[in-house]
């Protein structure tokens, strides 16, 4: 067993309270991870302290435990592990109420920037609730349904339903165990990938409805007045970034979300192995080569637009010549 391996099985074992955490905007990676670990951790006999920067999204609340999620890091844990994380900025404001570095690093995204003491990241999973099911004996943690459940969300959402490129044939044998383990996939898959809010939806038609394709660049917006319209809430886009990948002879999507205080949330997702996270870096955001995001400051949406639009393509040509984005 590798050296980090062993130290962060001494430490976890060493701990009596251990605070749990993941990032802003959280998604069922993260919540799943961040909830299985806990699980994972109570069996053993831990007390567990699950945090987030932002409240549980409504889809996850079905997790056991996404109830008792708090938005504060309680004072006197010993042990902090982040989980889903690629950099501490991810942490949003929980990264500024911490007074202390993060113990345990667990992830799965490329770019992440090490920022624990010990670090466990594994690129080449689909999701890190893979990872984490990879680690559990390592750890000598068990694997119950609780545990299976949460773990086979993350790997479900991460994952579209096993359609990224990064499922391999692992990443099902993973999910086969977690079902032998109690895992639900049928109504995980259900809850996490088909069902939407009627809003959502809508939304949907909304967007799609505006959405332009044109090149191989797919992209639309969600503005905050389309929103009012439809009586969406939520943050974010509804996924609908996702549904321009669907669109014959698009290699590239890119959806433009408009936020108070002249704040621009833009999505991209890659479907012809052009590097996205690299252009979202540009922009001061990340995330993996097939999916990635940024937020721009002190921009109109129209501004974002051209902007993001022009350097979003001059990388699709440059990856038409010669295979590479950058
Ligand atoms: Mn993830």
């Amino acid at each position: 067993m590798k050296a980090e391996l062993r130290k962060a099985r001494r430490w976890l074992h060493a701990a009596e309270h251990i605070c749990v955490v993941s990032h802003t905007s959280p998604d069922g990676d993260a919540v799943g991870s961040m909830l299985g670990l806990t699980w994972a951790l109570r069996a053993a006999g831990k007390r567990v302290s699950p945090v987030l920067p932002d409240d549980v999204p409504a889809t996850f609340a079905f997790l056991p435990g996404s109830a008792e999620v708090t938005q504060e890091a309680p004072a006197d844990a010993d042990l902090l592990v982040a989980l889903d994380t690629a950099d501490i900025e991810r942490l949003g404001s929980l990264g500024r109420q911490l007074d202390r570095p993060i113990d345990i690093n667990i992830d799965h995204h490329v770019s992440n920037s090490r920022f624990g003491s010990i670090n466990l990241v594994a690129s080449d999973t689909a999701a890190t609730a893979e990872h984490l099911v990879e680690l559990l004996q390592p750890f000598s943690l068990a694997l119950d349904e609780q545990v299976a459940n949460c773990l086979l969300t993350g790997l479900v959402t991460d994952s579209l339903g096993f359609r990224t490129d990064s499922t391999g044939s692992a990443t099902l044998a993973t999910a086969q165990k977690l079902m032998q383990h109690g895992g639900r996939l049928h109504e995980i898959y259900e809850r996490t990938l088909h069902r939407r809010s009627f809003e959502a939806i809508k939304l949907w038609g909304q967007a799609l409805g505006t959405a332009r394709c044109e090149d191989g660049l797919a992209w639309t917006q969600v503005t905050l007045e389309g929103k009012a319209e439809i009586g969406y809430t939520a943050n974010g886009d509804a996924d609908v970034v996702s549904q321009l990948t669907a669109i014959e002879g698009a290699e590239v999507a890119v959806v433009f979300v408009e936020r108070p205080d002249a704040e621009v949330k833009i999505s991209w997702r890659a479907v012809s192995g052009l590097d996205v996270a690299a252009i979202a870096q540009h922009f001061g955001g990340g995330g993996h080569r097939a999916a990635a995001g940024a937020n721009m400051h002190g921009t109109t949406l129209a501004q974002a637009e051209r902007m993001v639009l022009r350097r979003t393509r001059a990388a699709l040509q440059q990856y038409r010549q010669n295979g590479s984005g950058r």
